[in-house]
């Protein structure tokens, strides 16, 4: 690493020690090392806080993790080689799978060079003077960079664990979101789990299959519906990878960057049949397709929501044997797709295991974990283990965890303290040359994300492109742009059903946190087309400057 402090010794404007810094190595940051370096041949260091790259498959190591859009669309499209080389075994990935993806793509891109690993970023500041970042790491190094690219994640920070008492718990606490990669063994032992959102769903069915016993304490019962998993199809495989450019352009010109047909406009214009056809169908299907691909206006219509919710609720009561239990899994309260839907194998059924208990908290809370398990209003329970799937500071959480401060000291944590200000969730006024990748208001986690790193990857490549074209070192949205854009993305949300349901796509999950649509809802189809627009007008919204130049001619 070389001194940051080059600036003050030397009565120039030196070049900063990287054109660009990268904070983790996960889809996005192997992405953006890769198109910087090899393909625009800049210098390009890579921070990431663990010991292995894969980002959220590297630390979602947890019994059952799976991806749930198939595997041939939630992979790379930027090397046609990779996408044509690359065999994937089932129709939707596990995590194991997708970790050796990404080690494979690390090795054939030869990635690793320029990662620093076990290195986490604890601070960001922009230096006004130098117009670059100086990005601190927890080994107490600084180095300097002219553009600083988040590829942190949007579920990277697990949540703190909110019971009193967890740290005097005589056996072993877990979280599925930093799961040992040596593995756990759960034989003979009586488990716990708390939560039933995505991971907690995974875990619970394979865990039942090992464990001794396992209690699940769930304080809101979710609408999942089937994954439909299966070893890929050769013929499938073939079929895609002979079209995969088409495949791909199809499925960034869809609302979720998965290439479903579209959905029927309401379900409220067709007859009850007509209705519980494509519910039959969309539901065998798996997957998001359930979720995206019956009827448009599910997520904005009240009435046209009842009747999805109210078939899944009638799946959940087929499949569990005691009706109390099946009562108790089956969500009342709020709208179905108002939190994101998990996708599932055989959850319904682990209920009706003698090994499983479900004990429902959202009556009867937990008080406290104990130094033997744990204490609900009603009643106390013993465990070995207690696993907490008890979810992430999203969207925000990584990026406020890394003490990045702009200009004139304003810190982007007071900046977003009423929740996030982004220019396409990408940008932020204040912030110069800071790009989030998948950022708060952009469409992120409701766009497959590999194509939605891709996306936002190549806007910031293009935009470093025109700066150095133009002489140019700095692009900062304007805050009228930023106004814009959040009232816009706020507007789309309060069309939808999501603001009323609490929700981490709502900020809800973390006590405290401004209650924001963290999510633009306007469609990656449509949000494509407006960074296109952005671009296509000169990156209308962005005030692209000289400021080094300006800076080094006042020095000199
Ligand atoms: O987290 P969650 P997750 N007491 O926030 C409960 C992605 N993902 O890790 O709903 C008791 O969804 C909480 O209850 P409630 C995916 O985008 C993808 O499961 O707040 N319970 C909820 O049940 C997903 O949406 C895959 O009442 C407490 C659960 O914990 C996102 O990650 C797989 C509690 C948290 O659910 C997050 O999923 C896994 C408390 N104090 C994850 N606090 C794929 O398949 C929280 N809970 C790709």
């Amino acid at each position: 690493m070389t001194d940051a402090n080059a600036f003050e010794r030397t009565s120039t404007v030196p070049a900063p020690d990287f054109d660009a810094i990268v904070i983790g190595a996960g889809f996005a940051g192997l992405y953006a090392l890769h198109k910087l370096r090899d393909q625009m041949g800049l210098r390009v260091q890579v921070f990431e806080a663990g010991d292995g790259v894969g980002g959220t498959w590297y630390w979602n190591q947890y019994p059952g993790a799976r991806c749930d859009i198939e595997s041939l669309h939630y992979s790379y499209s930027f090397s046609a080689e990779l996408q044509q080389d690359w065999e994937w075994s089932e129709k939707y990935a596990s995590q194991p799978e997708i970790l050796r993806y990404l080690n494979h793509v690390a090795d054939r891109f030869e990635l690793r060079k320029d990662i620093a690993f076990e290195t986490r970023v604890t601070s960001a500041v922009w230096d006004e003077e130098g117009t670059r970042w100086q990005v601190g790491t927890q080994d107490g190094g600084t180095v300097t960079a002219q553009y600083l690219i988040s590829g942190a994640g949007n579920l990277s920070v697990p949540k703190k664990p909110e019971f009193d008492g967890i740290d005097d718990f005589a056996g072993d606490v877990y979280l599925t979101g930093k799961w040992p990669h040596e593995g756990v063994d759960f034989t003979g032992k009586n488990v716990a789990i708390i939560g039933t959102g995505s991971s907690g769903i995974q875990a619970i069915t394979e865990i039942a299959k090992e464990a001794k016993h396992l209690t699940v304490f769930q304080r809101t019962p979710n609408y999942a519906s089937p994954l439909g998993n299966e070893p890929l199809n050769p013929d499938r495989v073939r079929e895609v990878k002979a079209n995969y450019p088409q495949v791909r352009e199809d499925s960034r010109n869809t609302r979720g960057g998965i290439p479903y047909p579209d959905p029927l406009p309401s379900a409220l214009a067709v007859t009850p049949e007509e209705r519980r056809r494509v519910f039959d169908e969309c539901w065998s299907e798996g997957g998001f397709r359930f979720f995206l691909g019956t009827f448009g206006d599910i997520l904005v219509d009240k009435a046209a929501n009842d009747t999805i919710a109210e078939y899944v609720r009638e799946q959940i009561r087929q499949r569990v044997s005691d009706p109390t239990v099946a009562a108790k899994l089956t969500p009342t309260d709020y709208p179905y797709g108002t939190k994101r839907p998990p996708y599932e194998t055989s959850y319904y059924e682990t209920f009706n295991r003698d090994n499983v208990t479900l004990v429902d908290v959202a009556d009867a809370p937990i008080v406290s974990v104990t130094e033997t398990g744990v204490r609900t209003t009603e009643a106390e329970y013993d465990f070995d283990v207690i696993i907490l799937a008890t979810g992430f500071d999203a969207m925000t959480g990584p990026l406020l965890e890394m003490g990045i401060v702009g200009r004139d000291g304003q810190t982007l944590a007071d900046k977003w303290a009423d929740g996030p200000h982004t220019y396409l969730g990408l940008s932020v006024h204040g912030f110069p040359n800071l790009f989030l990748i998948t950022g708060p208001q952009s469409p992120s986690v409701l766009y497959n994300m590999p194509l939605a790193i891709e996306d936002h990857v190549d806007f910031v490549a293009d935009a470093i492109e025109t700066l150095k074209h133009g002489g140019l070192d700095t692009i900062e949205p304007t805050a009228d742009a930023e106004t814009g854009w959040v009232a816009h993305a706020n507007e789309i949300a309060q069309h939808t059903l999501l603001p009323e349901t609490d929700s981490w796509w709502m900020g809800a999950n973390i006590p405290g946190k401004p209650r924001v649509c963290l999510v633009y809802l306007g469609g990656a189809d449509v949000y494509r087309g407006i960074c296109a627009d952005v671009v296509a007008k000169d990156y209308e919204g962005f005030t692209l400057s000289a400021e080094r130049e300006r800076a080094s001619a006042q020095v000199g």
